[in-house]
């Protein structure tokens, strides 16, 4: 950090530290209080700024947890505790250590070669990490990719990391949740309801990971035969993004077999994010693979794509523009949904508000393309939102409110590592 010390600076750091439970971290203390997969890549970065050493160890426990056929879950619950529902009792995923059953956005391998680059990772530490994103690229490859646009799909919601978005909702509307087993809902304990996914999007979630659980977390066949599997711009920009960093990382170790594969798997999910290129949005939008159904409107995930190499000059351009349409209607950009789509929602979770890691990918992405402008009005709403509202999980794009869980690792991460600026 060599920017102009800040007030937020210490808070930040504070709050990394407060939520550090000594190896992993936790998204929030309460509401979220195990290991998140994306959270902690995000945390990684933040870490950098005041224990480098911590931010390799986020790492390294992480892909600790890894599964024998390369997934990297999206829960990993270290250690007990009642606060959170659904615990490992219904994932019932049997790993060591405990985890969920499906996995997040691959933000890992993009945090790896940020802390190689700021000479935090020694090439001992380095291989092992490395190995552990290809292996786990790899299996997004094999157990994820839609077959029709060749884009990453997603089995479950909490999958994309983005729960209770609009492009979800017509496929997560079919699926069966009559004989879902009676529950108790933690998250409502902790914030208020407004601001969280309704009851009958959470009976979905759990019917399907009831349906992941019954066929014994095998990958392949959740993605064959799972009620809901919609391919998704977020998650197809962050793998591709992660398999550019997996390979400059392996091209600088001196794995040209490593760097090869992960540019083979770059050029061929380039090709499925294109396939999710819709003209009458003007951005890469969902697409419902059982329903054979493209979504409407662009979400900030669609903006993940500004970045170099994603997508052909023409159709950044067309982008670009749906930017600015969105960005004459917000104070603080990038809402998580299109404003004026019918599903938008200024307050509740990932259907409007500002999110600080969608911004962190949105903003780093414009500035590499040298869009200037744009990452800048990224970065400038970004610092605005925190020097008005502080670390909170997310925030409303029209009055700046912070929203959901306070204190929150990511959000603190993201001030550190991108947001107060150099
Ligand atoms: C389910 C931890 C996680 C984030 C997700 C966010 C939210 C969980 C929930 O919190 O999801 O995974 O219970 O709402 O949507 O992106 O990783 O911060």
């Amino acid at each position: 950090m060599s920017a102009a010390p800040h007030p937020r600076d210490q808070v930040a750091m504070e709050i990394l530290r407060q939520n550090d439970r000594g190896g992993y971290s936790v998204p929030t203390a309460g509401l979220y209080p195990f290991q998140w997969n994306w959270d902690s890549a995000f945390a990684a970065m933040g870490y950098q700024h005041l224990d480098p050493a911590r931010a390799v160890v986020e790492l390294e426990t992480l892909a600790g947890a890894q599964w024998a056929d390369g997934m990297i879950p999206h829960i990993i619950f270290h250690a007990p505790d009642a606060g959170y529902f659904p615990g490992p009792e219904v994932w019932q995923s049997g790993q060591t250590p405990p985890s969920s059953g499906i996995s997040q956005p691959p933000v890992f391998a993009i945090a790896l070669e940020a802390l190689w680059r700021a000479g935090h990772l020694s090439a001992e530490r380095c291989g092992p990490l490395m190995a552990a994103a290809a292996r786990w690229h790899r299996w997004f490859f094999l157990t994820r990719r839609d077959p029709i646009t060749g884009a990453i799909g997603i089995v479950h919601p909490w999958e994309s990391g983005q729960d209770n978005m609009p492009g979800w909702d017509g496929a997560l509307e079919v699926v069966p949740c009559d004989q879902v087993a009676p529950f108790v809902r933690r998250d409502l304990g902790h914030v208020d309801a407004q601001m969280r996914p309704t009851e009958l999007q959470y009976k979905r979630y759990i019917a399907l990971v009831e349906f992941g659980r019954n066929l014994g977390w095998d990958q392949r066949a959740f993605a064959e035969t799972s009620p809901f599997f919609v391919a998704d711009p977020l998650m197809t920009s962050v793998l591709i993004r992660a398999e550019q960093s997996l390979a400059r990382l392996s091209d600088a170790a001196g794995e040209a077999e490593l760097a090869s594969a992960a540019r083979v798997r770059e050029a061929a999910l380039i090709k499925g994010l294109s396939a999710l290129w819709s003209e009458r949005a003007g951005g890469p939008v969902t697409f419902d693979v059982r329903a054979g159904q493209p979504g409407t409107h662009l979400s900030s995930g669609s903006f993940v794509a500004l970045s170099p190499g994603l997508l052909p000059d023409a159709q950044a351009q067309r982008l670009s523009a749906e930017f600015d349409r969105i960005a004459e209607r917000c104070a603080f950009m990038v809402p998580s949904y299109d404003p004026a789509a019918p599903g938008f929602d200024e307050r509740r979770y990932w259907r409007g508000p500002v999110w600080l890691v969608v911004n962190w990918l949105i903003g780093t992405g414009l500035a590499q393309r040298g869009d200037i402008a744009r990452a800048e009005r990224v970065r400038r709403d970004s610092r605005r939102l925190v020097e008005q509202s502080g670390f909170y999980e997310y925030f409303s794009p029209l009055d700046g409110a912070g929203l959901g869980g306070d204190a929150f690792t990511w959000s603190a991460a993201a001030w550190l590592d991108y947001v107060r600026g150099e």
